[in-house]
């Protein structure tokens, strides 16, 4: 596995390259161009400098988080072939600039969803979290509103102000929409981008839905191991392959992690590695890394990806704010770099006791 930390670049993270550079073990970033709306061109120029940025502090960028998909390619409306024929060019000049792992998300309207950004914890440190009551007592365009205060200045992907000012056209949109043909539009939009994934051997990874269920009515897909591997089998190549998120698939306490690991042996291309703490089964928090801080047991979920020859990118998810650091919630410096340190840790110690044969 390379270890990496996800990096929002120089005009948006308040963590610097020259940061990650020092923590321990991290040799690359996930990255993006942060200010491309779904359905424009990611040109070449704007990859090459990216990269050179990236290269100049001593890092690599081992993959894109995300480019994302539109509206248009996930409703299946009249701009869908448009909107692919745009995204097959972005991959083709992602290939061209030697990327080859692209992250994406099937999610309607909202991306990953959290009813608050700073819950405090018995040790002072902040952390995002999540109650179904609260999701069912809200109105969903209120959504944004409700949590734009605790965003600490910066813009969470997937929550731009731009888009949540449209979420009731947004709803409008999806209304016809449900799991069954939300699921025929991303197999859709997966075969029409395998032959230049293949070409430029990019493995598209996709990120779960989080939380693992249905929120606001709306359809959700990639919420357990049953969907993800019939999305496997309905384009059964290894370019349409998965990104691993404990934290996301975890939210649904029936989704045994371990396990659907290794059900997706040579499909996973990128894993995102975190804890929760759950107070009931709709009621979590984004614990610290460290197993015991959380419900799920960390070691174990390492272990797997490591037994099924998991060789991609890894990295840290949404850590705690703490030590006064501002930041994107999730997104700071300290609590990742520790995530980071402590996987490595994991990791170092499977490999060792499998291969000392002790
Ligand atoms: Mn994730």
């Amino acid at each position: 596995m390379k270890m990496t930390l996800r990096w929002y670049g120089s005009k948006h993270d308040t963590v610097t390259l020259e940061q990650i550079r020092q923590i321990p073990g991290v040799t690359g970033v996930i990255t993006m161009l942060y200010d491309k709306q779904p359905g424009d061109l990611w040109t070449r120029e704007e990859i090459r400098a990216l990269k050179e940025e990236v290269e100049a502090s001593g890092l690599k960028i081992e993959g894109i988080e995300s480019v994302n998909v539109s509206d248009a390619i996930k409703t299946g409306s009249k701009d869908r072939d448009k909107d692919i024929a745009t995204y097959i060019e972005c991959l083709r000049n992602l290939g061209e600039e030697g990327i080859h792992l692209v992250c994406y998300n099937f999610m309607p309207v909202f991306d990953w969803t959290r009813t608050e950004l700073a819950r405090k914890r018995a040790d002072g440190s902040t952390v995002l979290a999540y109650t179904q009551e609260a999701v069912d007592a809200l109105d969903p365009e209120k959504m944004f509103d409700s949590i734009a205060g605790d965003m600490n200045g910066t813009v969470m992907p997937g929550w731009e102000p731009e888009r949540m000012a449209k979420v009731k056209e947004l709803f409008e949109l999806y209304k016809d929409i449900d799991n069954e043909k939300l699921f025929e539009n991303l197999v859709y939009f997966l075969k029409a981008i395998m032959p230049v994934c293949n070409e430029y051997d990019i493995k598209m990874a996709i990120h779960p839905d989080d939380p693992a269920w249905s929120v606001f009515g709306l359809p959700r897909i990639i919420i357990n191991k049953e969907n993800i591997l019939r999305l496997m089998n309905a384009v059964d190549d290894v370019h349409n392959g998965v990104t691993f998120c404990s934290g996301s698939y975890g939210t649904n306490l029936n989704n045994d992690l371990p396990d659907m690991i290794r059900s997706l042996k040579g499909r996973i291309h990128f894993a995102h590695v975190r804890n929760l703490y759950f107070h009931s089964p709709t009621n979590f928090e984004e614990a610290a890394h460290l197993s015991s801080d959380g419900t799920f047991d960390m070691y174990e979920i390492v272990k797997a990806l490591y037994e099924i020859g998991f060789d991609g990118p890894i990295r840290p998810d949404h850590g705690r704010m703490i030590w006064g650091e501002v930041a994107m919630p999730g997104y700071g410096l300290y609590d990742r770099a520790l995530g980071a340190a402590y996987i490595n840790g994991l990791w170092e110690a499977i490999e060792k006791s499998q291969t000392r044969g002790l």
